[in-house]
């Protein structure tokens, strides 16, 4: 009886935690080749793999992160750069939380790009950036001696467009915790106004 009195408690509990768990959306976009999947492994398994590993229309990740004492459960959406897919790619944007649209820091192009991606993603379906969380990854930090885009010019861009901004390296994994964890905690606030 008393046994079967904790195993309640404990299933309450569990279905409590559940239940306050909350659920984020974030869909990550940019140009082809940029790093948008190597990103995402980083943050979520903390490993790169060095092939080449174009993703084929969307993929899926699960992450749990802990802020301020909560448990939140992230849906990541991982889209494919390439033109080809950017029809499936779209289909993912709907009910989007947080962005995340990255550039690598080496492709003057990936950077121009991120207006276009900005665009894409707020008049597909008509969301208001008001709504959403957004970030900027200026990937391949590690790159530097190959940098074509100035860290100041993509902190300007950042400022203007109200994104969280960070240079992130899916190989040394710089700036990526600090990114994932500002975008959300930004959305966090703005859901609470
Ligand atoms: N040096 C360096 N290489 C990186 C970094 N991030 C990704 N790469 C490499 O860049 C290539 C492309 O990375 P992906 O993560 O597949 O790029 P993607 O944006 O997902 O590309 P699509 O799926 O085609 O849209 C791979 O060879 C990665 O190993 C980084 O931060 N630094
Ligand atoms: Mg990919």
């Amino acid at each position: 009886m008393c046994c079967e009195d904790n195993k309640t408690n404990i299933k309450e509990q569990q279905l409590q935690l559940k239940q306050e768990q909350k659920n984020i959306k974030i869909v990550v976009l940019g140009d082809s080749g940029v790093g948008k999947t190597s990103l995402i492994q980083r943050f979520c398994f903390d490993t790169l793999s060095e092939k080449e590993q174009t993703t084929l229309g969307v993929a899926y990740q699960s992450a749990q992160i802990v802020i301020k004492g909560s448990v939140l459960k992230l849906h990541i959406w991982d889209t494919a750069g390439s033109e080809r897919y950017r029809s499936l790619a779209q289909l993912c944007y709907r009910d989007a939380n947080a962005a995340i649209l990255v550039y690598n820091i080496t492709s003057r192009q990936s950077f121009e790009q991120v207006y276009y991606w900005e665009k894409e993603l707020l008049e597909r379906y008509n969301v208001s950036s008001l709504d959403l969380s957004i970030g900027l990854a200026g990937n391949k930090s590690d790159l530097n001696q190959e940098r074509a885009v100035f860290k100041n010019e993509a902190q300007i861009y950042a400022k203007q467009q109200d994104f969280v901004f960070y240079e992130t390296s899916s190989k040394t994994g710089e700036g990526i915790q600090m990114l994932f964890t500002e975008v959300i905690e930004r959305y966090l606030r703005q859901k609470q106004q």
